[in-house]
């Protein structure tokens, strides 16, 4: 992929000296549960967050989806602000307790029906559907019958997957299986802060595999149905030891990034699980659940790998500190508080970090990459003037859409950036109270008004490219 030097049309030269390639795409996400609603329309299923939402104390203030930004009903309407915005794709996920209410046997004709409209309203736009089949919404059937820490949904997953394709592979060519599997398995079966709730890190090391092995069944199926582009999505953590030169920290950061990198990463690209994350994890569990042959599924191969970014992670070695809950068997290992900036659910903002993983991912794996999510939370809502001045979020897209810059003179081979997201939504165990979007969500009235930020990602994609620093409305 050669890049060549850009120009902004007012003649402003980039400040970095390159440029994104022809063909970079252009897109902002979204997923199923934080934006449709209608959580009962049209014969859904319950799923593992509608059970969690409800579950005192789970959620910020008890906030669910069932209504969320009531996507289900306005889509077309957020299409066209898609379409206003420029955006060449858009990511969306599927929810499977729309597709099969109990998550395996019968197929609901009227959830697949959804898909179908809103598919074909983004293709009437010229806007490319890029689907996630699995962003966290499992039907609690399925959860009822041991979730991910079953092998049968594996299997189910890789049906439903099929379905799915059946009826909309003749329009959509991106297909992503899972969206961010550590989240699920460890943030659902080990610290619990995630549906469905668990707080046992044997069970999340049975999530890691079923749900890798969920992903590579859902990609054969996929491939044998005639997929262009098949991959998935992590959200690999750039890791680093606090004091590069301390063998203890760097020791700790090694752990980190095999339970957040290379547990996923290695058996994908690399057809097993690293010996020292192998090692880690009979610390919990037999491993009885992986047989023979699960790793070759696994590693089914893949189009492009999904990166979500958001902050970077330092961590030193401190004796005495207790496990974090989402990293089982960290104990020993202190992960430092933010420094700097941070956005409003106080996330450390380093945009360089950016760059330093996916150089990593390209040395490492050499897998082609697309940034499926990125983005900011900032609570900014309507001024008097009516609109959103979110200048703070124009900063962390700007630095990040930088940081990409500077991986794509490296030789990153580098595809794309969706924001993260097209729209406030339900921020899980956040609720409401975290905003993302590039468009405001008025929750009561489902009034949506483009922030600054979104205005200044249009231009950049109008431009492809940035120019300086110049803000929409600053
Ligand atoms: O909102 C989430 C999204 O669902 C998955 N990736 C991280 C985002 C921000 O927390």
């Amino acid at each position: 992929m050669t890049a060549t030097v850009q120009v902004a049309p007012d003649g402003e030269p980039l400040a970095s000296g390159h440029a994104f390639p022809a063909g970079f795409v252009w897109g902002a996400a979204t997923a199923a549960y934080q934006i449709e609603g209608a959580a009962h329309d049209d014969g859904r299923g319950p799923s593992i967050w509608d059970t969690f939402s409800r579950t005192p104390g789970r959620v910020y203030a008890g906030h669910t989806g069932d209504v969320a930004c009531d996507h289900y009903h306005r889509y077309a309407d957020d299409v066209a602000l898609m379409a206003d915005l420029g955006l060449a794709a858009y990511r969306y996920s599927i929810a499977w307790p729309r597709i099969q209410p109990d998550g395996t046997g019968p197929v609901n004709p009227r959830g697949l029906d959804f898909y179908d409209r809103l598919t074909d309203e983004l293709l009437g736009r010229g806007i490319d559907p890029v689907v996630t089949l699995y962003h966290w919404d499992l039907p609690q059937t399925l959860q009822d019958r041991g979730g991910w820490t079953v092998r049968a949904t594996a299997e189910a997953f890789a049906d439903y997957a099929a379905i799915v394709h059946a009826k909309l592979g003749d329009r959509v060519s991106t297909w992503t299986t899972l969206n961010e599997p550590w989240c699920s398995a460890y943030l659902g079966y080990a610290s619990g802060q995630h549906a469905p709730g668990i707080q046992d890190p044997a069970s999340a090391f049975r999530a890691v595999h079923h749900l890798l092995l969920g992903h590579g069944l859902a990609a054969r199926a996929l491939r044998a149905a005639g997929a262009r582009s098949v991959s998935i999505t992590l959200n690999p953590a750039a890791v680093f030891p606090l004091d590069p030169a301390n063998p203890a920290d760097a020791a700790a950061a090694r752990i980190v990034d095999g339970l957040q990198n290379r547990i996923f990463l290695d058996p994908l690209l690399r057809g097993s699980y690293p010996d020292d994350m192998r090692e880690h994890m009979t610390r919990f569990t037999d491993l009885s659940h992986v047989r023979d042959g699960d790793e070759a599924i696994i590693q089914a191969p893949i189009d492009v790998l999904g990166v979500n970014f958001y902050t970077p992670a330092y961590v030193s070695a401190q004796p005495g500190t207790p496990a974090a809950p989402e990293y089982p068997g960290t104990e020993g290992v202190a992960f430092r508080p933010p420094v700097g900036p941070v956005t409003d659910i106080g996330w450390q903002v380093e945009p360089a970090a950016l760059t330093r993983l996916l150089d990593r991912l390209h040395t490492d794996y050499g897998v082609p990459l697309l940034i499926t999510e990125n983005g900011a939370a900032y609570p900014e809502g309507p001024a008097a003037d009516g609109e959103v001045h979110d200048a703070a979020r124009i900063d962390y897209l700007d630095g990040h859409l930088r940081a990409c810059l500077d991986a794509l003179a490296h030789g990153v081979d580098l595809r794309g950036y969706f924001a993260w997201s097209l729209l406030d939504n339900f921020e899980w165990a956040e609720g409401y109270q975290m905003r993302f979007g590039l468009v405001h969500v008025d929750y009561t009235t489902q009034k949506r008004v483009l922030k600054d930020s979104a205005k200044w990602y249009r231009e950049v994609i109008r431009r492809h490219g940035l120019t300086g620093r110049a803000r929409i409305g600053a």
